[in-house]
């Protein structure tokens, strides 16, 4: 049933009004909105334009203004049997629509000598769509809001008989879902976190919209100088990295962009990093404990204080010596270089002790918690009478 309301003449007019005759209403009428909308039935309802505007359904308003600026070329449909699209693109055969806003199609057989007694649609719709379904009449249509972007060949089919019988008519139309409106938004942002110079790490972001783009780039969000090459997922393999590296992404689609938070990767090193890098070949050497270079020195001892664990390690450096009644300890602080020491400093401290027992140590105050850097450190104790132990603790830990 096709329901006209016409703004001036109203319910004057006939009931029954094929859409054919709407455009000749259409200027003398002033109604500058139709609006075709599912209702309870499958009514065609037409309504004025006071009442679109207190519709809800902004979509509705914007497919009626195109329906109105179409109905001048549905006019001009001359004698031949064919199946016409009135909306929302009058005329043509493919049908725009948008994932997340309602469709409305309209189509209307004309040039047939009969009324279309049913309408069948062949193929499958969208997901969303719903076929109207219409008895008794030239015009049928397609509605609902469809969910999945695409390309969708369909076939409608007007018949002379009722339950699809008799003489038919047949067109095809492309209904093209466009992506949804909505931009991307980021569920989960991209972690900044902590890993050694041997490490690789998925970088992952999750974002909700349509038809997302991604691309990676290297530095602080929005900075978009270094794009990372073939960084086009929602996750990035990175690594291994020398030093502390910055990644962000942008995702976008044909609604919009998002940029997301800087991912900061702090490299910061530890035993195996460096063992992995100093026993690449001889990774069977690796073990902490081992001392395959045989100066005394455990591959750990040897991280830490700096040497080098494949050779024999001579510290011509420290000394200890007696100068005017003075005890003269010096040593060189060094700065921590090199593979296996990214995000790490060498802190020393000179502790002393009367006995060497295992609790007895304590740090001498000036000469607590020094940072390498490469620095001769020259420690002058007076000499006492009584026994008197040094040694020198040192430590690897995150840079400060
Ligand atoms: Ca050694
Ligand atoms: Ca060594």
């Amino acid at each position: 049933m096709v329901v006209v309301v016409d703004a001036t003449e109203n319910m004057k007019l006939p009931y029954y009004k094929k859409i054919k005759h709407y455009g000749k209403y259409l200027p003398k009428a002033g109604i500058t909105s139709l609006i075709l909308n599912k209702g309870a039935a499958t009514h065609f309802v037409v309504y004025e334009s006071q009442f679109v505007a207190a519709s809800t359904f902004t979509s509705v308003v914007k497919w009626t203004a195109a329906t109105v600026a179409g109905l001048g070329a549905y006019d001009s449909v001359s004698g031949a049997t064919q199946i016409t699209q009135i909306a929302p693109s009058s005329g043509s055969s493919t049908v725009p629509a948008k994932a997340g806003e309602l469709l409305n199609l309209v189509y209307q057989i004309t040039g047939a000598p009969h009324r279309a007694r049913s309408w069948a649609v062949i193929g499958e719709l969208p997901e969303g769509l719903n076929h109207l379904n219409s008895t008794n009449s030239n015009t049928d249509g397609i509605t609902g809001i469809p969910s999945e972007p695409g390309t969708y060949n369909i076939k409608v089919r007007a018949y002379k008989g009722s339950n699809n019988s008799g003489y038919n008519y047949t067109k095809t139309f492309t209904i093209e879902v466009a992506p949804g409106s909505s931009p991307p938004s980021i569920t989960n942002q991209p972690q900044s976190i902590k890993i050694s110079s041997v490490d690789k790490v998925n970088l992952k972001v999750s974002a909700s919209g349509n038809n997302l783009q991604y691309q990676w780039f290297n530095g602080e969000s929005g900075d978009t100088s270094i794009p990372v090459p073939s960084a086009t997922n929602s996750s990035l393999e990175v690594g291994p990295l020398s030093s502390d590296t910055k990644y962000w992404v942008k995702i976008t689609n044909a609604s919009g962009s998002v940029n997301s938070n800087t991912s900061k990767l702090k490299i910061i090193d530890n035993y195996n990093s460096w063992a992995e890098k100093q026993f690449a070949s001889n990774p069977e050497l690796m073990a902490r404990e081992n001392d395959s270079d045989e100066d005394g020195l455990t591959n750990e001892l040897e991280y830490v204080i700096g040497s080098s664990p494949k050779k024999h390690s001579i510290d011509p450096e420290t000394n200890i010596y007696l100068e005017n009644s003075n005890l003269i300890f010096s040593f060189k602080a060094k700065k921590t270089d090199g593979d296996g020491y990214s995000g790490l400093e060498r802190i020393y401290s000179v502790q002393e002790s009367n006995d060497a027992t295992q609790d007895s140590w304590t740090t001498l105050s000036s000469y607590s918690e020094i940072t390498g850097n490469d620095q001769d450190v020259t420690i002058s104790r007076p000499l006492s009478s009584s026994k008197k132990y040094y040694r020198l603790k040192v430590q690897l830990r995150e840079k400060s």
